[in-house]
This record gives C-alpha cells, sequence and structure tokens, in this order.
C-alpha cells in the first residue's frame, strides 16, 4: 500500500508541472546507472510562515555532489534555492519533505553520461517521523549491518549520488527483515560510519562522539546543527573513530538526518543502550524548536518559502 501522498506540484527543468505529468522516460540513464544526485530537505510550519530548513546549505551540498560526479547542474545555485520555495509555497502545506533530483535524462545510454542532458526535478510530499513517530521516547533498534559502508575509491559517501543508496537499501532491508528499525554501518577499516539515513552520535564517559568524514559518512547538516546545539548546551564533543564496542557500552546513541531528526537509539545488535537519555532528550528538543524558527539565534536557519 503506497503511502506517499501526492501535492500538486512538481518543478522540473524550470516549470511546475502536474504531479501526475511529471514522468521521465524509461531510457533515463540515471534510471539505468545512478548516475544521480539528490537532497532531502524539510520545511517546517513557522510563524512566520512555511521556512525551508537550512536550503542554502542543501543546495551548495547538492552542487558538491554534483562536482564529485563530474556533472554540470544547468542551473545556479540561486536558481533552485528560489525553485525549491516556488514548488513549497505551490503544495499549500505548512510543513513537508523536499526532494532535488539532478539526473542525466534522456537521450544516450551506456557508461558515459557526459553527453547526456542533465535534468533536474524538485517534488515535496508529506513525510512525518521516518524511524517511527515514537523514536525519540522508545529510541530505535539497530542492527550493525553484515554490508560494508561504501568507501571514498569506490562510491565516494560525500557525495549524495542515487547510486551510493543501494549500500544503504542493502543495510536497511537486512536491519528490517532481522526484526530491527534501522543500521549501522562500519567502514572497510571496520570503524563505525554512519547509519543508512542518518549521522550517528555515542556518548561515552560524558562526551559526545561523533565519527569523521573520513570514516565514509556524509557531511550532514543536521549534524552540524546538534554540534552547534550541543555546545550551546555545554556538552563536549569530538569528532573521533568510534569502534563497535563502543556501540555495546554507551551511556547514550542517537542519529540525525533531516528525515529523521534527533532519534534516539535503545539497542544495538540487542545490548540494551539507556534511553532517551538526557543528553539526547535535550539536543532534540532545542533541535525541533529551532527547525520551526522558535529559537531567535538559529532563526537564520529557517529559509522562508
Ligand atoms: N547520512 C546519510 C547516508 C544520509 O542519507 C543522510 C540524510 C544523512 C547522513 C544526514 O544528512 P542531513 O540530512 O544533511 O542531516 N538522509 C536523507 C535521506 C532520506 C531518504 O530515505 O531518502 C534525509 O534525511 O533526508
Amino acid at each position: 500500500m503506497p503511502t506517499l501522498v501526492p501535492t500538486p506540484k512538481i518543478w522540473m527543468n524550470g516549470t511546475l508541472v502536474d504531479w501526475d505529468k511529471a514522468q521521465v522516460h524509461v531510457l533515463t540513464h540515471t534510471l539505468h546507472y545512478g548516475t544521480g544526485v539528490f537532497e532531502g530537505i524539510r520545511a517546517y510550519e513557522t510563524s512566520e510562515g512555511p521556512a525551508v530548513f537550512r536550503l542554502t546549505e542543501h543546495i551548495n551540498r547538492l552542487f558538491k555532489s554534483a562536482k564529485i560526479l563530474g556533472m554540470e547542474i544547468p542551473y545556479t545555485p540561486e536558481q533552485l534555492i528560489a525553485a525549491t520555495k516556488e514548488v513549497v509555497r505551490s503544495t499549500g502545506l505548512p510543513s513537508c519533505y523536499v526532494r532535488p533530483l539532478a539526473y542525466y535524462g534522456y537521450g544516450e545510454m551506456g557508461l558515459n553520461p557526459l553527453p547526456c542532458v542533465v535534468d533536474v526535478a524538485i517534488a515535496c510530499w508529506p513525510w512525518g517521523a521516518y524511524l517511527g513517530e515514537d523514536a525519540l521516547t522508545k529510541g530505535v533498534r539497530m542492527k550493525i549491518s553484515s554490508w560494508t559502508r561504501l568507501d571514498h575509491n569506490t562510491m565516494p559517501p560525500a557525495a549524495k549520488t542515487v547510486g551510493n543508496y543501494v549500500n544503504s537499501s542493502l543495510a536497511k532491508v537486512e536491519a528490517l527483515k532481522a526484526g530491527y528499525d534501522e543500521a549501522i554501518m562500519l567502514n572497510p577499516q571496520g570503524f563505525v560510519s554512519e547509519c543508512t539515513g542518518e549521522n550517528i552520535f555515542v556518548v561515552r564517559n560524558g562526551v559526545i562522539l561523533t565519527p569523521p568524514l573520513s570514516a565514509g559518512a556524509l557531511e550532514g547538516i543536521t549534524q552540524n546543527c546538534v554540534a552547534q546545539i550541543a555546545a550551546e548546551l555545554g556538552y563536549e564533543m569530538r569528532v573521533e573513530n568510534i569502534v563497535r564496542s563502543d556501540l555495546y557500552i554507551a551511556e547514550e546513541i542517537f542519529c540525525c538526518g533531516t528525515a529523521a531528526e534527533v532519534s534516539a537509539i535503545n539497542s544495538v545488535d540487542d545490548r540494551d543502550v539507556p534511553c532517551p537519555g538526557p543528553i539526547t532528550t535535550a539536543i532534540a528538543e532545542l533541535y525541533a524548536k529551532a527547525v520551526r524558527g522558535q529559537v531567535p539565534h538559529y532563526k537564520h536557519w529557517c529559509e522562508l518559502a
């Protein structure tokens, strides 16, 4: 039973088209080879209307992903920022999830994407709690994946490319089929990298640890918010490598991402983790206020649509 709720319009290559008409040819290059880049953004209801959270940073990351892939997006960041606001407004919704996607379109097949046209689409839809309604209160059950996180010289994890998400999907499906909610992925060196669609934080000896980008994590925009919020709340946070046993004996673990927001973790491989811990709760609460424009010093994160 599909749960995707249509909105009126999708932005495609400069125009708003009806949701049902936003279609591509089956020989679209990216559909065959995964050669696209995308973003995941949330717009939240604020007292001044819908605001797209850290929109500029997300669009900038889209361009960085494209640069890593060697793809030329035929728009400027300013144009895609304006387009995102336009499509968010067109939904009439106070809040929604936003998905910009730049992909190699129809016209050429074969592994060289460069002769293909680059198409850009921006869609929005209502998307609730990504890891379940009670992810903050009860926490999510994590499994360490048998799949290794992709690596810098295979599929660069710093780029949010379409093809990279096969790695995440393999891990996600494995975890769900085994009865868990989500997976934690280790990199080829055995260090903790991230979850299938979230960055991870582990509290050990009162210090919040998060893996470095070199461990194969995406440069998360929510992770950056959490770092600023943690500093404001007076917690010590360090970017350093985390090993599997750190997870098993952690005082708290949480993950974060645009879709998942700040979600508590209640166990890893059936080893209980105290949940929700005080640090997780304090950070999640301040983040939930910040995204809604309720924290004056973070209001610049909320870009009015
Ligand atoms: N790591 C990965 C692999 C990842 O996909 C995300 C976002 C993050 C970390 C957190 O990044 P940020 O959103 O900038 O804090 N995952 C998106 C994908 C969700 C999906 O299922 O699709 C998201 O949260 O929008």
